[in-house]
C-alpha cells in the first residue's frame, strides 16, 4: 500500500488491486481471484471506472427487488469479502437480507476466513459455513451447489458478484430472482441473471445501499412497474454499446 505514490495516475485502481493481494494473504481470496480481477480491471476501465447510466438503472431496479422481496440473500465470495466486507454489512442491514458465505473454490478454512471479516465488518449472521451449507442446489455440479437451508435455498431473490455461469442458471431455473454485479456484459452470469449490473462491486454495493433507502419511501404498486418495466438484455446492449463508442471516441484522441 505505501509504495504506491500519493500522485499516481492509477492510484485507486492499484488500491483496490492491493484489497485483493491482501485478501489472498489472509486466505479469504483464491489465487485463481487474482486473474478474475486483473479481467474485471480490463472491463472497468472500457467503462471509464464510473458507475454509467445503464448501470444506476439496474441499482435502482434491484434494490426495488430486494426490498420487496420475502427472503433476500446476499451472496459472498472471497473476492467480494476482500474488496467490500464492510459495504456488504451495510447494504445487507439497510434491506435487511442474510449474509451467506457460497464459494467456487470450496474449503472451510476460507469460509471461516471470509465469516470473521464479515464479523469483523460488523455482520451479526453468516450463512453457509460448514455445516450449515446442508442443503444442495439440483443440477449444479461445482462445490457451489452446497448451500444454507435458511438462505440461499429458500431465498426468493439473491444477489451475487464475480460469479460463474453455472450456479446463475441454477438459481434461476430455481425461479429466484438473480441480481449479478459483473464488469464483464458478455458473460454467461450476465446473459442469465434476472438483473445484471454492470460495474464494479466496490462502486455498485455502496450505490445499491444508497438506492435502497430511497426507493424504501416508494409504494409497492411503483416499485413492481419499476421492476416490470426494465429488461435485461436491453440494459446489457447499452452496456455495451457504451463500451464500443467511448472506444471509437478514445481512437480520435490518439
Ligand atoms: O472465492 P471463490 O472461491 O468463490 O472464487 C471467486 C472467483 C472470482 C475466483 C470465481 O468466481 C471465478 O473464477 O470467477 P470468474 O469466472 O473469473 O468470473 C469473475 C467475473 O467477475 C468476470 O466476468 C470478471 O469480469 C468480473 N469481475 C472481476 N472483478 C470484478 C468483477 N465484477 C465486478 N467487480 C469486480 N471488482
Amino acid at each position: 500500500r505505501g509504495i504506491i505514490p500519493e500522485n499516481h495516475p492509477r492510484r485507486e485502481s492499484l488500491l483496490i488491486r492491493e484489497k485483493v493481494v491482501e485478501g489472498m494473504m489472509e486466505n479469504v481470496v483464491v489465487p485463481q481471484g487474482l486473474i478474475a480481477q486483473g479481467r474485471g480491471e480490463c472491463f472497468d476501465y472500457l467503462l471509464g471506472e464510473r458507475t454509467q447510466d445503464f448501470a444506476l438503472r439496474a441499482i435502482e431496479v434491484s434494490a426495488a427487488m430486494l426490498v420487496t422481496a420475502k427472503s433476500p440473500v446476499i451472496s459472498v465470495n472471497g473476492n467480494m469479502a476482500a474488496l467490500a466486507a464492510h459495504e456488504i454489512v451495510d447494504l445487507a442491514k439497510s434491506i435487511p437480507a442474510k449474509l451467506e458465505v457460497n464459494l467456487f473454490y470450496r474449503d472451510e478454512e476460507r469460509e471461516r476466513a471470509i465469516e470473521r471479516k464479515l464479523r469483523e465488518a460488523g455482520a451479526e449472521e453468516v450463512l453457509g459455513v460448514g455445516k450449515n451449507a446442508s442443503e444442495t442446489i439440483p443440477e449444479l455440479f461445482s462445490e457451489r451447489r452446497r448451500v444454507s437451508k435458511e438462505g440461499i435455498y429458500s431465498a426468493d431473490v439473491v444477489l451475487l458478484g464475480l460469479e460463474d455461469g453455472d450456479r446463475t442458471e441454477a438459481l434461476v431455473r430455481l425461479q429466484k430472482k438473480v441480481i449479478a454485479i459483473d464488469l464483464n456484459p458478455l458473460s454467461r452470469t450476465s446473459l442469465t441473471a434476472t438483473v445484471t449490473i454492470v460495474d464494479n462491486v466496490v462502486r455498485a454495493i455502496p450505490e445499491l445501499k444508497k438506492k435502497v433507502q430511497d426507493v424504501r419511501n416508494k409504494d409497492r404498486e411503483e416499485l413492481e412497474r419499476l421492476i416490470k418495466g426494465f429488461h435485461n438484455r436491453d440494459n446489457l446492449r447499452s452496456a455495451l454499446r457504451y463500451m464500443s463508442e467511448r472506444l471509437a471516441q478514445l481512437s480520435l484522441t490518439l
